[in-house]
């Protein structure tokens, strides 16, 4: 059950999942009590829906002031630099990554916030993982700067709830389809670039190669994922650096058909760029069953529902 007095702040609002996560936990918790922040304006879908504060994660005194001044127990931090923009700049993706989980793990810390979440990925695999039904627990080498911060965090995780104590909780997502806030800069970006351009224009020049599997989930699913686990008694949680989290898996010709179903006339083609070489590097499917077992994970959405609900949502937005 969740706790009304919770007090919730939502780093990253603006982004992908969290304006999504941010709605969702407003239903939940009440929507005065779930902070928004972000370095970019409020999001539309956000305007109106409960208090937004303008904040740059990495000013860790800035942090402290909000925490203390909302009366925050809680923290989502979900801002980052994904893995291809990552790849542009890994000086950076490195320095926002890694500072922004100190600072925020450090005033967990420091304050004693109840709990704590951040999102790892399936970028921590790497070449040599096993690439079908990847484990949880198995080679990890990557070869992003984005999947060696992933790595790194989840070590920083591990390290401040068993020396420190703070109750911090994570999932390694996989590529996340959705429709409602645009995503930013991702290797798996592809397959709703794709949904888009099939509503729009009919054709979709995929960077991606048609054969190449990757694991994927619907956004309702992520969502739900993450408050269940934020959810379950601390008793039932017996990893503290990130669940493995499962779904469906697709390569870019599959998805193509899918959407060819609602849409005969979508036509596709192929030019693999430099992301093509980050997708050869990860899972083609994962393990999730240590999330099953602990938490009860189970998914909803496979390819066939997750892409008619993509294609209807973005037709009544056109
Ligand atoms: P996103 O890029 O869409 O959103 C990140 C948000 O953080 C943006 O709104 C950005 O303005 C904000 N931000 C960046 N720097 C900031 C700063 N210094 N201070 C405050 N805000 C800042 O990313 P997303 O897809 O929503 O991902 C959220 C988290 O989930 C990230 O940690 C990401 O690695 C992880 N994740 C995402 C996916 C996915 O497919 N979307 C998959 C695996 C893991
Ligand atoms: C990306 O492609 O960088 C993200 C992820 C899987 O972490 N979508």
């Amino acid at each position: 059950m969740s706790n009304p007095k919770e007090r919730i702040l939502v780093i990253g609002a603006c982004g992908q999942i969290g304006v999504e996560l941010t709605l969702a936990l407003r239903k939940i918790y009440g929507n005065t009590n779930v902070v928004a922040s972000d370095l970019r304006n409020e999001h539309e879908l956000l305007k109106g829906t409960g208090p937004y504060v303008s904040l740059d994660v990495m000013n860790k005194e800035m942090l402290h002031v909000l925490v203390i001044r909302h009366n925050i127990t809680q923290v989502y931090l979900l801002a980052a630099i994904l893995s291809a923009t990552g790849e542009k700049n890994p000086g950076l993706a490195w320095h926002i990554n890694m500072q922004s989980l100190i600072n925020v793990l450090e005033i967990a810390k420091e304050e004693d916030l109840h709990k704590l979440y951040w999102p790892s990925s399936i970028a921590v695999f790497g070449a040599n993982s096993p690439h079908q039904h990847t484990p949880q627990h198995t080679i990890i080498e990557p070869s992003t700067v984005y999947g060696i911060s992933k790595f790194a965090g989840e070590r920083w995780c591990e390290y401040y709830h068993k020396h420190f104590g703070v109750d911090v909780r994570s999932l390694r997502y996989p590529g996340l389809i959705s429709y409602k806030s645009a995503p930013g800069g991702g290797t798996t970006d592809y397959a709703i670039e794709m949904c888009y351009e099939a509503t729009e224009n009919g054709h979709y020049k995929s960077y991606i190669a048609e054969n190449t599997y990757l694991p994927m989930m619907y956004m309702p699913d992520a969502i739900r994922a993450t408050i269940e686990l934020m959810e379950t008694d601390a008793k039932n949680i017996s990893l503290h650096t990130s669940y493995n989290l499962n779904a469906v898996s697709f390569s870019p010709k599959e998805i193509a058909a899918e959407i060819k179903k609602h849409i005969p006339g979508f036509t596709i083609s192929y030019d693999p760029d430099y992301r093509q070489e980050i997708a050869n590097s990860w899972p083609q499917s994962i393990d999730d069953n240590l999330a099953r077992k602990d938490w009860g994970w189970k998914p909803e959405y496979d390819l066939a529902a997750m892409t008619e609900d993509m294609l209807k949502n973005l037709k009544k937005k056109r």
